[in-house]
This record gives C-alpha cells, sequence and structure tokens, in this order.
C-alpha cells in the first residue's frame, strides 16, 4: 500500500504529537520498530493525553533520581527496544556517554534484521559500542520466556543498574527479584513495569530522555548530591502523585464540563 506523506503545519494544534507519530512510523518503515510498537505508542498517547503532555513534577523527580542512580553504580545498562531507538537514540547515546552506561539492544519481537537496524541507528549517533547484538547475547534467562530473556554477559546480565525505556511487563518484576535496580520510563502509572519498577519516570520518552540528559550534565558537576537524591526518593510517592494528577484532571473534568478538557483542543 503507497501511502500519502503529508505536511505537518506546526500551528496544527496536534502538531508535536503527529510529528513523533511520523517518526515512529519512518522508523517502522527502516524496520527499526515492531509493529505492535506502533500500537503500544498508541496506549502511551492516550495515558500522556491525560498527563497534559508535559513533564510534571513528580517525573522530574523521577529523571533525577534515576540519573543519580546510574551515575552511581559501576556496571549499568540501557536498554533499548525499538520504540526507543526510533524515538531518541541520539539522546539515549548521550545519557550513555554522560554516565557511562552500556547501550544493549533488548527486544520482545527480536529479530536479527531489527538488532542490526538498531546497532546501525545507534551508532550514527555515536555509539562506539552496542551490546546484545548477534551471538553476543549468549545467556538465556530461563525465567524470562520472551525473547527479552536473550541477554549480554557484559551488559544487562551483570549491570546492578538496568534503565528500561517503554517496556512490557515480565522484565522488571524478574529483574528485581534478582537483585537488579530497575529504572523505567512508562507513561501508564498502572503497568506492570511502572508498578514495580526501583524508579519509574511517568512521562514521554521523548520528553524524559533528554530531561535526563540534563540532569546528567547538572548531576556530573556535583556528585555529593547523588546519595541524597537517591536517599530522598520515594516511587510509591511518585505513583501515588501521577494517578493522583490523572484522577483529579477527570474529576476537574467530569465538574466543569468537557469545554475545559483538555485546554489544548
Ligand atoms: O521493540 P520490541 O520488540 O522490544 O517491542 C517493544 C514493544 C513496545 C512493542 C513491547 O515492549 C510492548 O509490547 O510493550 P507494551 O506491553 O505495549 O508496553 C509499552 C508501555 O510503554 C505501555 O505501558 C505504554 O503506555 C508505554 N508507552 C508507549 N509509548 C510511550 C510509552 N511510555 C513512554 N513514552 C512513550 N512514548
Amino acid at each position: 500500500m503507497v501511502e500519502v506523506e503529508i505536511e505537518i503545519p506546526s500551528s496544527h494544534p496536534r502538531a508535536t504529537s503527529l510529528k513523533i507519530r511520523e517518526k515512529l512510523i519512518k522508523a517502522y518503515e527502516k524496520g527499526l520498530v515492531a509493529t505492535a510498537g506502533l500500537i503500544a505508542h498508541g496506549r502511551g498517547e492516550a495515558f500522556d493525553y491525560l498527563l497534559e503532555e508535559r513533564t510534571l513534577p513528580f517525573a522530574r523527580r523521577a529523571e533525577r533520581a534515576a540519573v543519580a542512580l546510574l551515575l552511581k553504580a559501576e556496571r549499568k545498562v540501557i536498554s533499548v527496544n525499538g520504540n526507543a531507538a526510533a524515538l531518541c537514540a541520539e539522546e539515549l547515546v548521550k545519557l550513555g556517554r554522560l554516565t557511562g552506561a552500556q547501550l544493549e539492544v533488548n527486544l520482545f519481537y527480536r529479530s536479527e534484521e531489527r538488532e542490526v537496524a538498531i546497532e546501525k541507528e545507534l551508532k550514527l549517533w555515536g555509539a562506539s559500542e552496542v551490546l546484545g547484538v548477534g551471538a553476543a547475547t549468549s545467556i538465556r534467562i530461563p525465567e524470562l520466556m520472551s525473547w527479552r530473556g536473550k541477554v549480554e554477559p557484559r551488559g544487562i546480565a551483570s549491570a546492578e543498574v538496568v534503565l528500561v525505556p517503554l517496556e512490557d511487563g515480565d522484565r522488571t518484576a524478574f529483574l528485581r527479584r534478582i537483585g537488579k535496580t530497575v529504572l523505567a520510563i512508562d507513561l501508564n502509572p498502572f503497568s506492570r513495569t511502572a508498578q514495580t519498577a526501583s524508579v519509574t519516570i511517568v512521562d514521554n520518552i521523548v520528553r524524559a530522555v533528554p530531561n535526563m540528559v540534563e540532569e546528567a550534565r547538572l548531576l556530573s558537576r556535583s556528585p555529593e548530591e547523588l546519595d541524597r537524591i537517591i536517599l530522598n526518593y520515594d516511587n510509591m510517592e511518585t505513583l501515588g502523585e501521577a494517578i493522583g494528577f490523572i484522577n483529579s484532571r477527570l474529576l476537574q473534568a467530569a465538574q466543569e464540563g468537557l469545554r475545559t478538557f483538555p485546554k489544548r483542543i
């Protein structure tokens, strides 16, 4: 099927959201994104809509805590799937460089072609090494039924801290059970990933990762801050605030009528 490319004028009220969709579709056509990745994005969009499509204070706090944990850890990995590579490869590479974290391709819908396409994309943005590609993923975590169980010994298998941007359910709980600190980026605060991560960033990956890059620049200049940030962080509070925000937004809409909900439309 041949589809017509559309020009999105910046004056369009949904321009940012539409441009993100276009980016994802292009990456899908290049073989980076799984078909289900397009559906997953739609679920994320629905939550982002309720979160006013902006980084809320609880998300910024989680982003700062996640970066502090990355900076403190000796062995840390940023797990990269198709959607993450499509939406913020450049920023993920920067975050890896600033925090010393390795990048590892880890896919639910694994195929050699997608592994290589994602590796190529990350290298295009300056990654010197990308783990998790081809035969290097020699360890199979038996408790994880999906292809996500295929990991690299030098990477996720031995990391203390793993950042999982945009993820399906099982892996986070398992990684926590075996003692790893898991940092998740997930717009859905009800998801199993969000509920089981050590730090849950309820924010769109397209805002969260650039914010984390900014935090990494700031915090690497004040390492004495890291312990305090980590100690004061409470993930249950973050999840409570995220759900509370959605709840109050819906309540307001119910009380005042749809005219005020959402304000941007
Ligand atoms: O590339 P692969 O093969 O590893 O597959 C990746 C997908 C995303 C298809 C796979 O992990 C999957 O099926 O994920 P789920 O179960 O749909 O979960 C994705 C979660 O990410 C959902 O909770 C969404 O709300 C959330 N999400 C979607 N888009 C974004 C997001 N969170 C942050 N930023 C987004 N842009």
